[in-house]
């Protein structure tokens, strides 16, 4: 089947409906074919802010699903390989052109799909442009190195080749922008791909795979597979058609993927959990360090793995922080993301509210001050959805649980420090280290922290939340397993390198010997 054709299945299958008019039935996609489960079951993707609103159905895949993906994607790896780099950019750049000509439907349909606000996911959208035009670019560098020959006559280069099939698991809290970290440097690579897209947010990765059709990628280059962790992502780990799998989610299931994956050493690259600390100095600018900590906290109502969810600041500045930060977090508005005016969207399932919920008990029976906060959001049409108002926690104390595990929240924990190297030794007391941020006016202590904070991304005088596409990202310790996906380093994520040596001596050269 040739582009054209997919594209036009992918539009019937667009058109087909649920009993419900508003709803769509979506499918995966598998060399080129849109197919339902083999199963043929389904599950319903909802919206978070009015779960009475069903956005569609999905197939509820399996083992064999996967299978027959891995098995289309492998066959088209044989010649998307052999395209040159620049060519297979074109598609990629004719992708971001439809993205950014979407930008607002796709938005909206994200909001209705996720939760978070219309700012948020245009912003998300805009991330999958931005990482779409970066990437492009990459079609004419993927630059390998050149060094000299130990020997006369003797030309010595590295260069980057595709891996093969590669397995994409992606979780619900960016639904577009992370599905673009992974399958475009993996295109321009070389590669071919089966993602897996979370399963509260499949529509996003749909629409998203649906523009890589429509930009001319060939039948069986992308390939979905929809479906939860235990039926498609671990037949997709265990797949020996894979290569390599890139994972973004909980350092728990993450650890689960390499345990499972280890036998095979196919490689991984893994972008764990955060326990992300906001450091505010005494000398600090403390409208800059509010604001910042009102958005690292609760923007994406809190589901960020860069999200601030503790706050570190030294105690001269500890009651105007606090009393500053629980008047402003109880203005910000709740509601349907969709609503103008609206600054938090609701938790992204049942689930995840009485996680959230969970901690918020746990932190009370540690003995944290809760100070504003710490009850779902009830009222009125709140009432519908998995609304969590944003909650503070006043004198934590780094061992608290609420202070060293990932909540994936609007929680907050403000633990007060007497120093700038108490503030950095609490802000590396835990088992992650994603981001990090310090609000200071003294360069030397911020060049101190940039030194010393454990951490992949270090904010200085800005938020944890707000990562470029062109600068690596990923962290330290269990928050990774050492990859960077996003900026130069995500080629290396995807690609191998070759070293080769070419003789033109016309004679036997030996290497460290002939000297
Ligand atoms: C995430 O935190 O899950 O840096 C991804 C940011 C976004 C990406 C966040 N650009 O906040």
């Amino acid at each position: 089947m040739n582009p054209q054709t997919a594209l036009h299945s992918a539009e019937s299958a667009e058109q087909a409906r649920t009993a419900d008019p508003a709803a769509r039935i979506y499918l995966n996609l598998i060399g080129g074919v849109w197919v339902p489960a083999r199963s043929g079951r389904t599950f319903e993707n909802r919206n978070p802010a009015r779960p009475s609103d069903l956005i569609g159905t999905f197939p509820e895949s399996g083992r064999e699903d996967v299978e027959a993906a891995v098995q289309a994607a492998s066959r088209a790896f044989k010649t998307w390989r052999l395209v040159p780099a620049p060519r297979r950019a074109e598609a990629i750049y004719r992708a971001a052109e439809i993205l950014r000509d979407r930008k607002e439907a796709l938005a909206r349909a994200m909001t209705r799909e996720m939760g978070k606000v219309l700012a948020e996911t245009r912003g998300d959208v805009q991330e999958a442009i931005d990482m779409a035009y970066y990437i492009a670019a990459e079609g004419r560098r993927l630059f390998g190195v050149t060094a000299p020959s130990e020997l006369p006559h003797k030309f010595a280069m590295s260069i980057r080749q595709p891996m093969g099939v590669c397995g994409l698991i992606t979780p619900w809290n960016f639904p577009m922008a992370i599905p673009s970290w992974k399958i475009f440097p993996a295109l321009v690579s070389g590669n071919t791909v089966v993602i897996k897209p979370a399963t509260d947010t499949p529509a996003s990765a749909h629409h998203l795979v649906e523009i890589l059709v429509e930009a001319g990628v060939p039948e069986g280059v992308v390939n979905v597979v929809h479906g939860g962790g235990s039926a498609v992502g671990v037949p997709l780990t265990e797949s020996a058609g894979v290569s390599m799998i890139s994972f973004t989610g909980s350092s728990e299931v993450g650890k689960m993927i390499a345990e499972r994956t280890a036998g095979s050493l196919k490689r991984l690259s893994l972008e764990l959990g955060g326990k992300n600390a906001q450091i505010v100095l005494e000398d600090a600018d403390l409208d800059l360090a509010v604001d910042g900590a009102l958005w690292g906290a609760f923007g994406t109502t809190g589901q960020r793995c860069t999200a601030t969810s503790r706050l570190i600041v030294t105690r001269s500045v500890h009651d105007e922080m606090v009393s500053r930060l629980v008047e402003r977090a109880g203005k910000l508005r709740l509601g349907d993301g969709l609503e103008p005016g609206i600054d938090i969207g609701p938790v992204v399932n049942r689930g995840q509210r009485d996680r959230v919920h969970a901690y918020v008990e746990i932190g009370k029976a540690e003995g944290a001050k809760l100070v504003t906060g710490g009850s779902p959001a009830e009222d009125g049409a709140l009432a519908q959805g998995h609304f969590y108002k944003p909650t503070i926690f006043d004198h934590v104390t780094p061992a608290m649980r609420i202070a060293v595990e990932e909540i994936f929240g609007p929680v907050l924990s403000v633990i007060t420090v007497s120093s700038f190297e108490e503030a950095i030794q609490v802000l590396n007391g835990t088992p992650y280290g994603l981001s990090s941020s310090i609000y200071t006016a003294d360069v030397n202590r911020a060049m101190r922290a940039i030194r010393d904070i454990e951490a992949g991304i270090t904010y200085v005088n800005g938020p944890t939340i707000g990562a470029e596409v062109q600068l690596p990202f990923g962290g330290v310790k269990e928050t990774g397993n050492g990859h960077r996906e996003g900026g130069p380093t995500v080629i290396d994520a995807f690609t191998e390198w070759k070293s080769v040596y070419i003789d033109y001596s016309g004679k036997l050269q030996k290497a460290q010997i002939d000297r």
